[in-house]
C-alpha cells in the first residue's frame, strides 16, 4: 500500500443533506476514498415530526425526558422506524463512494439500527464492537457505545450507554487479545473519547473514559479516532507516537481525511458550509467550540 486515503466521520445523526454535500464535494475534487471509518452515531436522533409530537404531548422540551421517551417509553417504535429509515438512506448514499465502511456504534444507535448495520449486504460494511479487523496494512480495533452521563439521569437512557464498570468490561477483550505487530498500522476507533480535560478562560470540562486511556497506553496505536463530544473537532498529530483525531460531527458538516503514505500519517480536518435551514445542524451546532480547541484540550 503506497498511498491510502481514509474518510473519517462521526456523529452523522441522520444528516443526509450534509452527507450528500460531502459526496458531491469529494466527487467534484476527484478525491478518491479507499476506506470510510465512522466513529458512531449514524442514525437520526431528532426527527422533527417526532420531536414536535413529544413537545405537544408533554408540553416540554427536556432533553432527558425526550431521550427517555424514545428509548424507554411510548415513542420507541416510531423512533426506531425513523432510525432504520435514516440508516437505509445513508448507507445507500455512501455506495457512490465505492469504498468499504468500518463502523462502530455510538450511544444513540438503537439495537435495531445496529442489527441493520451488522446484517447489511448491499455494500461492504465491517461492524466492529469490542473486535478488530485487518484490512491490508491496517489493523483496526473498535469499541462502541459511550459512558452514561450521571448529570443527565440516574440510569443509562440510550441503548448503548453504559455504567463505567460495564464500559470497562467491554474493553477487556481488546486489551487481552492484543498482540504487537510492527508491520501493521494500528488504528483504535471509539465513540467515547479517552479521558480528557478541556480548559479555557470560561470553563473546565472533564470527560472521556480512563479505560480507553489505559487501553491506549497498552496497545500504543498509531492513530486514535473518536467522536461523541461534538464540541471538540481536533487533531493532535505526532510522528513517533499516537496521533489523535476527533473529526467533529458530520451532523454539523465536519469531516476529516487521513492520508497514509508508506507509514506516514497526514490528517486534515475539514468543514463544509451548512445549508441555512438544516434543522439537524441547528440543533447540534450551538455545542461546538470554534476557537483553538487543540490549545485547551488535554488528554489525561
Ligand atoms: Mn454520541
Amino acid at each position: 500500500m503506497s498511498f491510502f486515503r481514509i474518510l473519517v466521520l462521526a456523529d452523522i445523526h441522520g444528516n443526509i443533506r450534509a452527507l450528500n454535500k460531502l459526496i458531491s464535494i469529494l466527487s467534484k475534487e476527484e478525491t478518491k476514498i479507499d476506506l470510510i471509518i465512522i466513529a458512531g452515531d449514524l442514525p437520526i436522533t431528532t426527527p422533527i415530526r417526532l420531536m414536535s409530537r413529544f413537545i405537544l404531548t408533554h408540553a416540554s422540551l427536556s432533553k432527558r425526558r425526550y431521550t427517555e421517551w424514545v428509548y424507554k417509553g411510548l415513542g420507541r417504535s416510531k423512533f426506531v422506524k425513523k432510525q432504520l429509515k435514516s440508516v437505509n438512506i445513508i448507507l445507500k448514499s455512501f455506495k457512490s463512494l465505492k469504498a468499504p465502511i468500518v463502523y462502530i456504534p455510538g450511544n444513540v444507535d438503537s439495537f435495531e439500527a445496529q442489527e441493520l448495520l451488522k446484517n447489511w449486504t448491499d455494500s461492504e460494511i465491517y461492524f466492529l464492537d469490542s473486535s478488530e479487523i485487518i484490512l491490508g496494512q491496517l489493523r483496526i480495533k473498535g469499541i462502541g457505545g459511550a459512558l452514561h452521563s450521571f448529570e443527565r439521569s440516574d440510569t443509562p437512557l440510550c441503548d448503548m450507554e453504559f455504567e463505567p464498570h460495564v464500559f470497562s468490561n467491554r474493553i477487556t477483550p481488546i486489551m487481552e487479545s492484543h498482540v504487537e505487530n510492527t508491520s501493521l498500522l494500528d488504528i483504535l476507533v471509539t465513540h467515547e473519547p479517552p479521558s480528557f480535560i478541556y480548559h479555557n478562560s470560561n470553563m473546565e470540562i472533564k470527560g472521556g473514559s480512563t479505560s480507553i486511556s489505559n487501553l491506549i497506553s497498552h496497545i500504543k496505536p498509531n492513530l486514535v479516532i473518536f467522536g461523541h463530544y461534538h464540541e471538540y473537532p481536533l487533531v493532535k498529530q505526532k510522528r513517533e507516537s499516537t496521533s489523535y483525531l476527533c473529526p467533529g460531527p458530520l451532523a454539523c458538516y465536519y469531516y476529516s481525511l487521513v492520508e497514509i503514505h508508506k507509514s506516514e500519517i497526514e490528517i486534515s480536518l475539514k468543514r463544509m458550509n451548512a445549508f441555512i435551514f438544516d434543522s439537524i445542524n441547528i440543533i447540534y451546532s450551538n455545542r461546538i467550540h470554534k476557537n483553538n480547541v487543540e490549545k485547551f484540550f488535554k488528554f489525561v
